[in-house]
């Protein structure tokens, strides 16, 4: 007898030890076992919350693990087309400008507390897109009154059942994880959730507007839970201690909202969600991020609709169910748009697309030779390497030397200073100063980054028109002319008379990985299209 109980409790000891939830969650979830619908929900409740609060502030840190691209740039949840380092949050006018922290649930809906600055919720975006936005809600756009670059997201009227007023379209890509986080908020801060209103949150349907909690469940099913998601709910947890469960139980809001609120939930053995066959069919899904690439590349398709067949198109053209069917791995050795749909029983997903450029080094092609060179102002120039970006701490100069030409980029009598691996900003009061002790400096002439203005540069006192310069000295300090934020400078053109001359620019890099692209006039460009380009100082022919 005593024999048989010590077995029971092992085997009772080895159950729990064993029992885990997904993505690391242990028994995170465990109080939730057995619930179901509206019970479920607010014990879910009391898990994540409380959670750490790691302050507003604390939010641009935690990007850096919840947001952070491949390429080690920060994820823009509302632009297609903007390629930011972790410090580029500031002012903006335009789209690509800068980045902020964008509260998906509007923080005029909610006012003040730990909501404002819950990671899970705020998220970091283009500022100037995330404007646009303000506080309309969420919906899907009928008439245009404003698209973001490349139609990524859109304002306008509404042609969502249910609602009328002007709404905010996010990307489809960002859909699915925008309704799980709309599906954390109600839960998390289910007694606040309600008095949101906004004709988005309301006492019906547990903390949802009718109209309002349709959209979402079909934008959680037609954009699944992904990798991405499931790595940045984890990071999320590391920064602040609590996690969305919609997220680690993909079709939770089954159990909540849609035909399983009877269904017991288990946090070990979940069986996911709706058994109710709904006529959606996932979006397709890319093997390879869209970007530049330096060679042939082999781009896989996938869908998480099981028996979907997918079909494409690298025409431009919307694809259907009459485009190529795709049945195996597609080679793209030029550049190429790929457009994507996944078809199932007469049922079409959303379209999905992606861009691949294709660059070819144009090793034959030299920049332009002695006496008119261009010097990239980037951190190859002044040595500090790529660690991350420099700033007001750094009091010391930065000093570099290209091609007999001496570059220092100083605070002067600036309270702001910034720069990064591909370009300097000269804020008020900031100097850069160039000298040669070899002949003379003849010509200036600023490379401006996309969007910066190139009116307000001043040398001696004088403006310089569209940043250019002229005259004879051996040393010309530069100066920011405006009065408010800075100049964003990518490279300068200098014209040197005299023996030595400006020497060709040299290819520092080896061309690997993703670059960033300036176009002839030496302006950054997000999307080239097919053309010449200049790539780490050289010149390279995107076909
Ligand atoms: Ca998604």
């Amino acid at each position: 007898m005593k024999k048989l109980l010590l077995t029971v409790a092992m085997t009772t000891i080895a159950g729990i030890a064993f029992a885990q939830g997904p993505n690391e969650s242990g028994t995170y979830y465990q109080a939730a076992d057995g619930k179901s619908g509206a019970a479920l929900k607010t014990t879910l409740s009391k898990i994540i919350n409380p959670h750490t609060n790691i302050g507003y502030d604390g939010l641009f840190k935690a990007y850096e693990s919840t947001d952070r691209r491949p390429d080690g740039k920060v994820r823009d949840w509302y632009s297609a087309t903007t390629n930011y380092s972790f410090s580029d949050h500031g002012g903006y006018r335009q789209e690509g400008d800068s980045y902020n922290r964008e509260h998906t649930v509007p923080q005029s809906w909610f006012g003040s507390g730990i909501i404002k600055s819950d990671v899970i919720q705020v998220v970091p975006t283009d500022g100037y897109v995330n404007n646009r936005r303000s506080n309309y809600p969420f919906g899907e756009v009928l008439n245009a009154t404003y698209t973001s670059n490349q139609g990524y997201c859109k304002l306008g009227s509404c042609k969502t059942e249910g609602y009328s007023g002007t709404v905010f379209e996010p990307n489809d890509e960002i859909k699915g994880d925008l309704a799980r986080i709309y599906f954390y908020m109600v839960t998390c801060y289910e007694s606040q959730a309600a008095g949101w209103g906004h004709g988005v949150f309301s006492n019906a349907n547990q903390g949802f507007e009718n109209w309002a909690v349709k959209m979402l469940m079909r934008w959680a099913k037609q954009d699944p839970v992904d990798d991405r998601e499931t790595k940045r709910n984890m990071a999320c947890y590391a920064c602040q201690k609590n996690r969305n469960p919609f997220v680690d139980y993909p079709g939770l809001e089954d159990y909540i909202w849609g035909d399983k609120k009877t269904t017991a939930f288990s946090y070990d053995r979940f069986e996911g969600g709706s058994s109710v066959e709904i006529p959606v069919v996932a979006m397709p899904v890319f093997s390879q991020d869209a970007g530049t690439y330096y060679d042939s590349i082999s781009v896989e398709l996938s869908c998480a609709t099981e028996g979907a067949v997918i079909y494409y198109t690298t025409n431009g053209t919307e694809p259907t169910a009459q485009s190529t069917r795709y049945d195996k791995a597609i080679s793209i050795s030029k550049t190429t748009t790929i457009k994507a749909v996944a078809i199932k029983g007469g049922v079409t997903s959303w379209h999905a697309d992606a861009t691949f450029i294709i660059m070819e080094a144009g090793s034959q092609e030299e920049l332009v030779p002695a006496e008119d060179g261009t010097i990239q102002l980037c951190d190859d120039l002044f040595g500090t390497g790529y660690a991350g970006p420099i700033n007001t701490n750094d009091t010391q100069d930065l000093e570099g030397t290209q091609n007999g030409v001496n570059i220092v980029y100083g605070l002067g009598s600036g309270q702001n200073r910034y720069c990064n691996s591909s370009q300097i900003r000269l804020y008020p009061g900031n100097e850069l100063k160039l000298s040669v002790t070899d002949g003379d400096i003849v010509s200036l002439e600023f490379l401006f980054a996309e969007g910066s203005p190139y009116t307000t540069l001043m040398v001696g006192g004088q403006d310089l028109q569209e940043g250019k310069w002229s005259g004879q000295a051996k040393t010309v300090t530069v100066m920011y002319g405006g009065t408010k934020k800075h100049a964003r400078l990518d490279g300068v053109k200098i014209g040197v008379s005299g023996s030595a001359g400006v020497k060709t620019v040299s290819l520092g890099n080896q061309l690997t990985g993703k670059r960033v692209v300036y176009n002839l006039r030496g302006q950054r460009v997000a999307n080239p299209a097919n053309g010449l380009y200049f790539v780490d100082r050289k010149k390279v022919i995107i076909k």
